[in-house]
């Protein structure tokens, strides 16, 4: 699912503020110079993890391939999608059109 900049921005610094502390938690991996910023990343159930295109020109994708899922649309720069891990593990995830590019995301209870 895709949602506006400007919509992540807003939920991130709230979440810096504190002010959705109750809330889940929102954690940003950035996509800049063909990585995954960062690239390992540990979340606790529940937390939703968006993906931010940072680059100039270039396209990436999510795709958690391991599990089988749909790969994420393209996102073009300043584009960003989501999601929200329910179930503790670990994720290990690439880019479709770039499978060199890797990251994992780890859930804790
Ligand atoms: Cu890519």
């Amino acid at each position: 699912m895709k949602i506006s900049l400007r919509i992540l921005l807003l939920i991130v610094t709230l979440s810096t503020w504190g002010i959705c502390s109750q809330a889940e938690e929102v954690v940003g991996v950035k996509i800049e110079k063909m990585q995954f910023v960062p690239q390992n990343l540990v979340v606790k159930v529940g937390a939703t993890v968006t993906w931010l295109n940072m680059e100039k020109r270039s396209n990436h994708s999510v795709f958690f391939q391991k599990e089988g899922l749909a790969e994420s649309d393209r996102l073009f720069p300043s584009e960003v999608w989501q999601r929200t891990f329910d179930k503790p593990g670990v994720y290990p995830y690439i880019c479709g059109p770039h499978p060199d590019m890797t990251g994992i995301i780890e859930v804790t209870p």
